[in-house]
């Protein structure tokens, strides 16, 4: 699934490259965009849903995961429609959950090489590598990254996690992780390469700082939720509240 906005410029590449013999449904989520993003999605035959305005990028993620689960998939593949991410790395990234070795499997672009001689702003790196550490602290983890907008889900991971209640923006790929964390769900990585050219970021600095901000406080409320000091309702897992009887 691809949560778009404005991202008729690459979508066609991106999905050029999805490997057709691994993937059965292709969803994507239009979030009202203003360019070609909708003649291009149905030029190539997608699924597609629209928003009827832009709601933010969580809000677009909830459509499609709700979709996706209603199509019946069985393992769900986030990558964004901005060709910042390799598609044709979906048999690698969906193998630790066929494998059963993983329940959640991000795409890093940390893991190996060097991001920086890449293209990623140098700035970029250094939030990512100092969020990351605390996030592994937080989550008890040991991930190179959690910012990446490739993804792959186990269906029991969206099933269990209640994703309905997280932001409508940005801060909603973090606090999916915390839920899937709080629920026991495990997670893992595979690397990815970096690519970054002027349509595969939006993020400002300013942007940037809002949402380093933001990740500050979701760790704080998942820290205290996890000692058992204050309850967030986000952070209660829906596994095992209740099983099919007949
Ligand atoms: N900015 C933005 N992006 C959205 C929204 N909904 C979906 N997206 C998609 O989310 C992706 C991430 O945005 P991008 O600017 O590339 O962020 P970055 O790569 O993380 O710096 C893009 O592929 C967009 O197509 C939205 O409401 N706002
Ligand atoms: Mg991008």
């Amino acid at each position: 699934m691809m949560p778009a906005y404005n991202a008729g410029r690459t979508l066609r590449m991106t999905y050029e490259e999805l490997p057709k013999d691994t993937v059965s449904t292709v969803i994507l989520v239009d979030d009202g965009s203003t360019d070609a993003t909708l003649e291009v999605a149905r030029q190539l035959g997608l699924q597609v849903f629209v928003h009827n305005r832009n709601y933010g990028y969580g809000a677009n993620q909830k459509t499609c995961y709700t979709e996706a689960l209603r199509a019946g998939a069985d393992i769900v593949v986030m990558v964004h429609p901005d060709y910042q991410y390799d598609p044709r790395l979906v048999p690698q990234i969906i193998e630790p959950i066929l494998q059963g070795q993983a329940d959640v499997v991000l795409g890093s672009r940390l893991k190996s090489g060097s991001p920086i001689a890449q293209g990623m702003p140098w700035w970029k790196y250094v939030a990512n590598r100092a969020l990351t550490r605390l996030e592994n602290w937080a989550f008890a983890l040991d991930l190179s990254e959690y910012h990446t907008g490739y993804r792959a889900f186990r269906r029991e991971v969206l099933e269990g996690v209640n994703f309905l209640l997280d932001s409508d923006g940005f801060i909603f790929d973090q606090e999916i992780i915390g839920q899937a964390v709080s629920a026991g769900f495990r997670i893992s990585e595979i690397a990815v390469p970096t690519r970054y050219f002027p349509e595969a970021s939006s993020a400002s600095f300013a942007a940037s700082t809002v949402y380093g901000v933001k990740i500050l406080t979701m760790l704080f409320w998942f820290s205290l939720h996890r000692l058992g000091l204050r309850r967030s309702r986000r952070f209660d897992s829906l596994r095992a509240r209740y099983t099919r009887l007949t």
